[in-house]
């Protein structure tokens, strides 16, 4: 427990109702006598309500599924506190609008995405499925660089910078269908970043296969973290689903809940075995080194299907449509969850090894396979040898032991389920505190569940989803919080706040607005030190100026009709939470400018006479005044 999480620690009535009661709990937290003598009371356990003021321990990063965007969340408080747009549009900053957003929305599409979204009339996709976010490690945590994050609906990947928490990079991953699982190299640094393709196809998808599922294939992306581009990729037999890797940089895993590469469901859950894929990195990289590849647009791609030759890959039968795969952070154990099947299947890393050189049993590096309970999804972890796995189909969250699921399975009669607590309901992901880390440290559970009926004030017929944070600190689980979200967390990643640094200022010389700074110099302006400048390109007209509150520098200015206009701001405000914003009223046009940094939005002024363009970030008591005119000529005059 951190010194402030301590210090913050009081007695309510929610922290009795969530009492551990041991005598280390007592000490731990903190609660004084006078709470002991009212009665057989228990210790409080950690506490989740902050006072007005009082800041989190932990940054909590939230995709948003269908939304599309990552949200930023306060632990344990629940509190959100951003949103970062990433394969959204927004309202509020101009992501998807402004020409620093267009470019990352677009440099990474394939050539023939761009064609057929220009046929749609279209420069991006408007919409993606956001599953999975997670940070960038070094040696076996998180090093608080970037966050990566997978969109299901365009097969795309995208990373956000931690250190302005913004979007930097988005591609789309060529070869591949419906990106879904995501994981970033644990060791020895991200490194790659791990992308499944959900949904298999043809190989070369032009319209000439359709009804021969042994010619579909499904495809592995390893993606260089640093340059985002995609290193290599793996064809693999069945669909994947949800991936992870080792804390040694010598294996990735994804599940596949359709080995039988069937189209429908009846197909699908056919079998009683599906798999776990096993992807031996090294043994990739060496292929690819010795030119054991063929080129698909562009990607170095290995053959590691099921019976191709060689340790690519190993198949590792798993019961009826795993879906979650997650790394212990005893760095040793992966939990493959089952779904159809109540178990999940625990893999020893260290048990691989014969698995690709002697082909020994896949099968034999599977150490414990406990039944948990009904509709297993993911599992989480603490620092005490404890995995929580969710039951989708019980609403239940299950807390287990590792080792003696280990004992059980080798035939010792001992019984790894320590404790179940309900949760309301349906959960999908949850996440610990530093859980997915070697650093796992036991306090906070979040269980992400699907539905939240009857726990919230009705709000129509779509409902939040509901979003509990437990206390795992003691030996129960202690549900502490129902939180509402709306449409729809997948994954959650919860990040000490030591590892999170982000600046509260942008620096001047940050490459977001790189060509902007360029185009700038082309047209004589300097833009960290300019006099407002219109300048006239045929056409095209630039129009600089800076912001300081509550002023915009250009009063007003003037173009002709049909000219196509850019406007370049940048806010000469050096000051903390000091963002202000540039709406161009009836031409649907608005822009976030963050303190020092600079942005810029361009249209076609095809509309004659006055425009006022104002500051839509309340930055003053002058806000309202932080406007100008933009008056346009009509053609001919
Ligand atoms: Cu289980 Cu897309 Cu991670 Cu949802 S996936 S729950
Ligand atoms: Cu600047 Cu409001």
């Amino acid at each position: 427990m951190s010194e402030d999480t301590k210090s913050n620690l009081s007695v309510t009535r929610r922290g009795l109702l969530g009492a551990t009661a041991t005598g280390a709990a007592l000490a731990a937290t903190g609660v004084g006598s006078a709470m002991m003598g009212a009665g057989p009371a228990k210790a409080a356990g950690a506490k989740s309500a902050l006072a007005p003021g009082e800041l989190d321990e932990y940054y909590g990063f939230w995709s948003s599924g269908q939304t599309g965007e990552l949200r930023i969340m306060g632990v344990p408080s629940m509190r959100e506190l951003m949103r970062v747009p990433v394969f959204n549009r927004c309202s509020a900053t101009g992501w998807g609008q402004t020409n620093e957003s267009l470019k990352v929305l677009t440099e990474g599409l394939l050539p023939e995405t761009k064609e057929f979204l220009a046929a749609n009339g279209k420069v991006t996709y408007d919409n993606g499925d956001l599953h999975h976010p997670h940070m960038s490690f070094t040696d076996g945590s998180y090093d608080g660089r970037y966050l990566f994050m997978n969109d299901k609906a365009n097969t795309r990947v995208a990373r956000v910078r931690c250190d302005v928490m913004k979007c930097d990079k988005i591609i789309e991953i060529p070869n591949a269908h419906d990106i879904h699982g995501l994981r970033p190299q644990k060791y020895p640094r991200t490194g790659y970043v791990f992308a499944n393709g959900e949904h298999e196809a043809p190989l070369v998808n032009d319209g000439s296969i359709l009804d021969k599922p042994e010619e579909y294939v499904n495809i592995f992306t390893a993606i260089d973290g640093d340059s985002m581009e995609v290193a290599w990729q793996v064809i693999v037999s069945g669909n994947l689903d949800n991936t992870d890797c080792d804390y040694q940089g010598n294996y990735a895993f994804s599940t596949s809940y359709n080995s039988e590469m069937g189209m429908n469901l009846a197909e699908m859950t056919e079998s009683e075995l599906d798999h776990v894929v096993v992807f031996n990195i090294k043994a990739i990289e060496a292929a690819i080194e010795a030119g054991e590849y063929q080129e698909l647009k562009g990607v170095k791609v290995v053959d590691g299907r099921k019976g191709a030759p060689g340790k690519l890959t190993r198949y590792v039968p798993i019961p009826n449509s795993p879906h979650g795969v997650n790394a212990a952070p005893d760095k040793k154990h992966i939990m493959i969850a089952g779904k159809l099947s109540p178990t999940v299947s625990v893999i020893d890393v260290e048990k691989l090894a014969p698995v690709f050189d002697q082909d020994a049993d896949p099968r034999s590096a599977i150490v414990a396979e406990p039944q948990l309970g009904l509709g297993p999804l993911h599992t989480a972890f603490d620092n005490r040898g404890h995995a929580y796995t969710t039951l989708f189909l019980d609403s239940q969250v299950v807390k287990w032991d590792i080792a003696k699921a280990i004992q059980a399975y080798a035939g010792a009669d001992v019984d790894p389920i320590l404790d179940k607590v309900d949760v309301q309901y349906q959960p999908g992901h949850n996440s610990t505190s530093m859980g997915e880390t070697a650093e796992a440290d036991g306090k906070w559970l979040i269980s992400m569940n699907k539905f939240s009926k009857d726990r919230f004030l009705n709000v129509g017929p779509l409902k939040p989803e509901n979003e509990q944070l437990i206390d795992i600190s003691g030996d129960k689980m202690k549900v502490v919080h129902d939180g509402p979200t709306f449409a729809e967390p997948h994954d959650s990643i919860i990040v000490h706040r030591s590892k999170v640094n982000p600046v509260d200022v942008w620096e001047r010389n940050d490459p977001t607005w790189a060509d902007a700074r360029a185009q700038a110099e082309a047209d004589g302006v300097d833009l960290d030190d300019y006099q407002d400048s219109i300048i006239r390109d045929g056409n095209k007209v630039r129009v600089y100026m800076s912001s300081q509150a509550p002023n915009f520098s250009l009063e007003s200015f003037t173009v002709k009709q049909g000219d196509e206009v850019t406007v370049i701001v940048t806010n000469l405000d050096d000051i903390d939470d000091l963002t202000h914003g540039f709406c161009m009223a009836n031409f649907g046009v608005a822009m976030e400018i963050g303190p020092m940094a600079t942005a810029s939005v361009t249209f076609v002024a095809e509309r004659p006479g006055v425009h006022w363009y104002y500051c839509q970030w309340f930055c003053h008591a002058l806000h309202m005044e932080m406007r100008g005119r933009m008056f346009v000529e009509p053609r001919g005059a």
